[in-house]
């Protein structure tokens, strides 16, 4: 989303950095810099090869969607390790780590996110739909299916409360869905069913927690602008995974400071095997 720390200013419209505090602007400035330098030396150099996963079938997946990865599934899924910082690419030992897992069957794909955070954060409404989870904390996965050309891509997130806001896009951060986007098409569902346990205590400060789990299914068919959804053996589509709080977090595959969450050239590579 916009305003996510992981944003740079030279994709920031004059409307909107005008409409900025001129503090917090200023403030955005040190790392973005850095950030451009990182992604100036990634250009220069060799084409950004980002992470690639084999994600095996599972036949007849029986999941019980609660949070619990204790299914025989999950230990066979594809592992991405611990996500990096999602601007920097280096390792990011802490306070905010992730992880995640994927496999598929012939109708589902199904992801997990195993997240350590030490405050782990809701405060949405319990009723709320597509709220901005982002703010906050919250697992996200974006998914670009057709050859990532950054067209008819999408994004869930699921946060601790198991809340979701999804979305689709046409293009790169597009529709913007108004100044404080990219939003895109908010009215698409993911119908994602999912869980989340949390091992600790949601929005109490006053202790420390571990994290929280995410387990979900997301029906292929919820792909609608894709080519070929479920794929067929051998596809590989765009992906990315992230762990959020705050506008900011670690990734799977990191952006190296170009642009915003939405770049699907710097989104790992996931094909899907049988
Ligand atoms: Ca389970
Ligand atoms: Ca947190
Ligand atoms: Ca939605």
């Amino acid at each position: 989303m916009f305003l996510r720390r992981s944003d740079c200013h030279p994709e920031l419209p004059k409307s909107l950095a005008s409409c900025l505090p001129a503090f917090l602007f200023l403030s955005l400035l040190p790392a973005c810099d850095a950030a451009e330098k990182t992604a100036a030396t990634a250009s220069a150099g060799t084409p950004f090869a980002g992470p690639h996963m084999d994600v095996p079938f599972v036949g007849d997946a029986e999941i019980r969607i609660d949070g619990a990865l204790d299914e025989p599934a999950w230990t066979t899924a594809a592992k991405t390790g611990a996500f990096v910082g999602a601007r920097s690419g280096q390792p990011q030992p802490g306070p905010l780590q992730g992880r995640a897992r994927v496999f598929w069957d012939s109708a589902y794909l199904y992801v997990a996110f195993e997240i350590d955070d030490a405050r782990v954060r809701g405060g949405f409404p319990a009723d709320a739909i597509d709220p901005h989870l982002w703010e906050r904390d919250t697992a996200e996965i974006m998914i670009d299916p057709d050859g990532g050309d950054n067209r008819d891509y999408y994004e869930i997130q699921i946060n601790p409360q198991a809340l979701v806001f999804d979305s689709q896009f046409d293009d790169y951060n597009a529709p913007r869905g108004g100044p404080a986007g990219p939003f895109g098409h908010e009215s698409w569902s993911s119908k994602a069913e999912r869980a989340v346990k949390i091992a600790g205590t949601l929005d109490d400060d006053a202790d420390r927690d571990h994290g929280y789990v995410v387990e979900a299914r997301i029906p292929f068919a919820a792909f609608d602008k894709a080519k070929r959804s479920p794929p067929s053996p051998g596809d590989t589509w765009k992906m990315n995974l992230y762990a959020m709080q705050d506008n900011g977090g670690v990734a799977w595959s990191p952006i190296l400071g170009e642009g915003n969450f939405h770049r699907v050239r710097y989104f790992g590579d996931v094909t899907f095997v049988r």
